[in-house]
């Protein structure tokens, strides 16, 4: 019997606006949940307003969808049969023992993702590094927001999405919207824009597509898909031209403007007028916005940002910030609108190859003296840094590669690039597990699937696009049959026990509150410090901002305004200088793909697409191609067109609409099968974030004679 306690406060469980809630029962509840979502208008970040996901969250509850006992792959059949949660844990236990045994450490990979709360990010990077003792852990925030974390880090010191909170956008003169489309990836933040406008702010949307949010905008520039590094560099060359640099705040808070300068000085508006598509006028149309109030933002998301010069892109559009003086001071500055729901807080506490808890780096020698005391173990024993997302998945299974993958979080069979490579790497495993809520395309593959409690269920805290950690309450008990992400470390910790009986499973303990207390001293002294954070406070203030150091501190929510996080204090200016992306179009591929998301799924739809009345909204793939190209190849609206790349292709339903370039084709990438747009997409990467190419490559489209 599913108990619950009244109405419980919580957080959604998708993306990282981490919108406030309410769950109340309700035993009639249609979707078979046995709870209901009511507002929470007393959460100042959403203000009461949800989303239909948001809204529909509780359904992925329900026994009739997701997963409610473990199940272990029988030679017999071949098939996923159910299992008892013993025989489940110690064949998870003896499949990534006999590979490290065969093989070493480094032959058990571990991938995570964006979405575990942050006592689980903490718990995967711990259990990675201490039990299997394999430098080879990543995870999915590397497909997400990599980049900007990269240029972050090279411009301020310091990685956090937000440099203030988003209820100081209505008050900004002006805001930049950079490859984001707030409308339908964020819908209960486009509030703040609407106030912008009503505050007589003005907003200037970049997409090569005229979207839901780009309808809202004062000034729309639509440049050519993997372009934008181009764009920023035009911005400053027109703002140097005209006289409109800051040298004030150049001259105090910041170093390496000329080298900058120069740079953006070789390209000229009439260039980035060729490279970008977009004409000169709305160039200098986007300056004078920009640079005639006195405070402005520029924020990203993943359209600039996940290209294969995602990192040179966001800096780029930092130097325009620094240059015209806006950043570190009130109501300007550059941030970037992370995604997944604990994106923020994924990011910062050791489940990336190269981290350590606290944002810390795992080579640093102090880092690891001071995370290896916390955990107890001589930080000769900690393993460097590993691979990174993409190139994790695509060593799998080869010589050098993990021969064995723990995977939690994540579904990459559709969300990794040059998905069908992916999925046949994953296949040549020796032994794979995953632990998820639901059969997802991933867990299909899996030797052994664990099922585990969802948000609802479980409590923990996430970190929101703002560096506000939030608590995420407990609002029903679990069913018999699955256990928390942190209880299944637990019991792997004693199963994979050097010293059989030793007691390696208590440095696992699984109740929430002890993990973040440690969480908290591990991450006591670095960039993310969360010391001075317990469950009681966040509670109590509606959220923490990070860093925090300790319990009568209050929280950072704006960040930079005295200085920056580098040694000196200073931001520093990086050049950078435009390059192609990784694929041009050419005879062969003349179009250009980019992808995204659709308001009504989420991500690889591994939870939405077990949603009724979210796949009534968003029942399938489509292209979307402008009436000229239609009609050069013969689209017609509704029917089904090929996508063809150097890596594959993808079938989906022709949406013929103007609001796309005619050299650009869009498909969202939330669905598996013929219409997974992953199929498509180009793996080159980043070399300095390592991001995948998501956003661009080249492609043909042709209609699909249907048959009969
Ligand atoms: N409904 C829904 N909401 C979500 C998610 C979801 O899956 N579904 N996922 C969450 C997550 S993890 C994330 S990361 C965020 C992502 O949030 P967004 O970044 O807003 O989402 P995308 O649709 O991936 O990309 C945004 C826009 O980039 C544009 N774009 C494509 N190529 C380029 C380019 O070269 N330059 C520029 N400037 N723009 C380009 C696309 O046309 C698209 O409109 O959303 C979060 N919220
Ligand atoms: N073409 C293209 N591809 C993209 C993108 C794009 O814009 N274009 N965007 C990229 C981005 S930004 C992102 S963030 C990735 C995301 O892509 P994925 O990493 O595939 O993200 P999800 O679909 O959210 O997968 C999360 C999985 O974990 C499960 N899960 C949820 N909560 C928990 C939990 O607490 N514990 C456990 N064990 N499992 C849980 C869910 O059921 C789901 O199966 O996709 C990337 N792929
Ligand atoms: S906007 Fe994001 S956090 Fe808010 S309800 Fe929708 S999916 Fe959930
Ligand atoms: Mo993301």
């Amino acid at each position: 019997m599913r108990t619950d306690p009244g109405s419980t406060p919580t957080h959604c469980p998708y993306c990282a606006l981490q919108c406030g809630m309410r769950l109340a029962t309700a035993p009639d509840a249609a979707d078979g949940s046995g709870i209901t979502v009511v507002e929470r208008p007393d959460f100042p970040v959403n203000r009461g307003a949800l989303c239909g996901k948001g809204r529909t969250a509780p359904a992925v509850l329900s026994d009739r969808v997701r997963l409610t006992t473990p199940l272990i792959r029988t030679h017999a059949t071949g098939a996923l049969e159910p299992a008892t949660w013993e025989e489940a844990l110690d064949a998870v236990a003896d499949g990534l023992a006999r590979v490290r045994t065969g093989h070493g450490p480094d032959a058990v990979g571990v991938f995570g993702g964006g979405g575990l709360t942050n006592e689980k990010a903490y718990a995967l990077g711990k259990f990675a590094r201490i039990v299997l003792g394999t430098s080879q852990i990543d995870y999915n925030g590397r497909f997400c927001m990599s980049s900007a974390a990269a240029a972050h880090q090279r411009a301020f010191g310091l990685d956090r999405g937000l440099p203030f909170p988003l209820a100081d956008l209505p008050r900004t003169g002006c805001v930049i919207l950079v490859g984001s489309n707030l409308a339908e990836t964020m819908p209960p933040a486009l509030r703040y824009l609407t106030e912008l406008k009503e505050n007589g702010g003005t907003l200037i949307v970049v997409d090569p597509r005229r979207t839901r949010t780009a309808e809202q905008a004062d000034l729309h520039l639509a440049p050519r898909p993997g372009t934008d590094l181009a764009l920023a560099l035009g911005l400053l060359h027109l703002v140097v031209a005209e006289g409109r640099t800051d040298e004030e705040f150049i001259a105090a808070r910041t170093t390496g403007w000329a080298e900058t300068r120069a740079a953006a000085m070789a390209h000229w508006p009439e260039l980035v007028e060729r490279v970008t598509g977009v004409p000169v006028p709305r160039l200098r149309e986007a300056v004078r916005l920009f640079c005639t109030p006195e405070s402005a933002m520029v924020l990203t998301a993943r359209g600039p940002e996940q290209q294969s010069k995602g990192t040179d892109t966001v800096g780029a559009w930092i130097n325009l910030c620094l240059a015209t003086g806006r950043a570190g001071r009130p109501l300007s500055g550059y941030g970037c609108l992370t995604g997944q729901g604990n994106g923020q807080g994924g990011r910062e506490h050791g489940q990336k190859a190269d981290q350590l808890p606290g944002y810390r780096k795992l080579t640093d020698p102090a880092a690891r003296a001071h995370v290896a005391e916390v955990w107890g173990v001589d930080p000769q024993t900690l393993p460097g840094p590993g691979r990174s997302a993409y190139e994790l998945l695509d060593a799998l299974g080869t010589a050098t590669g993990p021969r064995a993958l723990l995977l939690m979080g994540s579904n990459p069979v559709v969300s990794a690039p040059h998905a069908a490579h992916v999925e046949e790497r994953l296949r040549s495993l020796d032994f794979l597990a995953v632990a998820d809520v639901v059969l997802s395309e991933t867990a299909a593959l899996a030797d052994v699937v664990l099922p585990v409690t969802q948000w609802a269920e479980e409590t923990g805290t996430t970190t929101n696009l703002e560096g506000r950690v939030l608590l995420r309450r407990r609002a029903l008990t679990p069913p018999p049959g699955v256990r928390s992400d942190l209880e299944v470390l637990n019991a792997l910790a004693a199963r994979l026990d050097p010293e059989p009986g030793g007691g390696l499973e208590k440095k696992f303990p699984t109740d929430p509150a002890e993990v973040f207390a440690e969480l908290g001293r591990a991450s006591a002294g670095g960039p993310a410090d969360y010391a001075g954070i317990d469950y009681g406070r966040i509670e109590r203030e509606d959220g923490v901002f990070w860093p925090c150091p300790a319990p009568d501190h209050p929280g950072t929510p704006r960040l930079f305004l005295d200085r920056f996080a580098t040694e000196d204090g200073r931001a520093r200016f990086v050049p950078v200088a435009h390059r192609d992306a990784a694929e041009l179009p050419d005879a062969a591929y003349p179009l250009l793909l980019t992808t995204g998301r659709v308001v009504a799924q989420y991500q690889s739809g591994a939870q939405t697409r077990r949603v009724a009345e979210l796949n009534r909204a968003a029942p399938g793939p489509f292209v979307e191609l402008h009436p000229r190209l239609a009609e050069r190849i013969g689209a017609v609206e509704g029917r089904p067109l090929a996508v063809v790349s150097r890596r594959g292709r993808a079938v989906a339903p022709a949406r013929i609409t103007d609001a796309i370039r005619a050299d650009t084709v869009f498909m969202p990438f939330h669905w598996p099968g013929e219409g997974r747009a992953n199929s498509l997409t180009n793996p080159a990467l980043d070399p300095v974030s390592r991001m995948p190419e998501f956003k661009v490559c080249a492609v043909r489209v042709e209609p699909v004679e249907e048959a009969g």
